[in-house]
């Protein structure tokens, strides 16, 4: 909690910085062009932009803050982009956004390279290891679930990811009793690490973010991202899941569940973040028709809003897995 307070600070940071935000996020067309004619109208609080925009900037700024910290402590690696989701009942469709000292943007998304002697949280060669946090941060605010039960959820997700036959994938658990965010200053222990509930406060419809963290080699002043595998994508050194912890921006105690009926369940979001922990972008069309009603062509875990409970995958996740991961380590 005292985290999520310190957010509340960082955020009114985001409220008054917003035009530095802007020019520095000039790659942004859109973005920039918004504020800019806010700016030049001279007016502190803009006329109801929408409502992903304030999403993507706050996400932005948490990638921006968290860099900085990264610059500090000499590290190899940044976070390059951030993947979010949305709720189906809040009109807004998730999307990724690239940080904004990114240098080389046009190899935005990154792969892990096989044997990457870099990622010495990693597993023995081949493996893929995950972590779970399971401090106080595992306990969502609402919804009166306990760690145990938000740790099997993440645990279930994850093995419907590693049982899929086309891979094989070992993703092995590291195991590790403290606090796991490297975006809030916390633990580095594995490739895939899950937060928890009380790190990151989201804004909007947002209910869960994926960071990926790429290695950069110079780091200073801008990092330039490596690709020693010739890939064509950027290295990635490890991803972090962080899940909402209330309604739109500090409103109400976000309600989560684990019964596979209520919303919003932990499994679905869970299995969905991990397919961005595995390197699958988002997949399909998702749109809402003129009753407002939502809509996917087609339907899949990997679509950028949530629909409710979808505790097994669908068939283009499986194919995009197994894309990425059947010649794994062999790629
Ligand atoms: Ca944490
Ligand atoms: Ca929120
Ligand atoms: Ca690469
Ligand atoms: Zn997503």
């Amino acid at each position: 909690m005292k985290k999520v307070l310190c957010a509340i600070c960082a955020m009114f940071l985001v409220a008054i910085s917003i035009p530095l935000i802007v020019e520095a996020a000039s790659p942004h067309g859109k973005l920039a062009t918004t504020w800019g004619q806010i700016k030049g109208e001279g007016r502190r609080v803009p006329a109801a932009p929408a409502i992903s925009t304030i999403n993507e900037v706050i996400l932005l700024d948490m990638m921006d803050a968290a860099n900085v910290g990264l610059d500090g402590q000499g590290a190899d690696y940044r976070v390059a982009t951030a993947e979010y989701i949305t709720s189906g009942d809040s009109g807004e469709i998730g999307n990724t956004v690239i940080a904004n000292d990114v240098g080389n943007k046009r190899l935005a998304f990154s792969d892990f390279v096989p044997f990457d002697a870099r990622r010495t949280w990693s597993g023995p060669a081949g493996t893929i290891t995950y972590a779970i946090d399971t401090t106080g941060d595992a306990v969502p605010f609402a919804g009166g679930l306990t760690q145990p039960q938000t740790d099997a959820a993440i645990v279930r997700a994850t093995n419907s990811w590693d049982n899929l036959n086309c891979s094989n994938l070992p993703l092995v658990r590291t195991p590790f009793a403290g606090d796991i965010g490297v975006i809030v200053g916390e633990a580095l222990v594995a490739d895939i690490q899950h937060a928890g509930w009380r790190d990151l406060e989201f804004s909007g419809g947002t209910i869960g973010a994926t960071f990926s963290f790429a290695f950069c080699d110079p780091c200073v002043p801008t990092p330039v991202f490596t690709d020693i595998n010739n890939n064509g994508l950027f290295d990635t050194a490890f991803r972090e899941i962080y899940y909402d912890p209330f309604v739109g921006f500090f409103g109400p105690p976000r309600v989560w569940a684990d019964d596979g009926v209520t919303n919003i369940d932990v499994e679905t979001v869970a299995l969905h973040e991990i397919g961005h922990g595995l390197s699958q972008a988002h997949f399909g069309k998702v749109f809402f028709d003129k009753k407002g009603n939502l809509k996917f062509a087609p339907k899949a875990v990997m679509n950028a809003v949530y629909a409710g409970p979808q505790q097994t995958l669908l068939g283009t996740d499986n194919g995009g897995h197994c894309g990425n991961w059947a010649q794994w380590p062999n790629n």
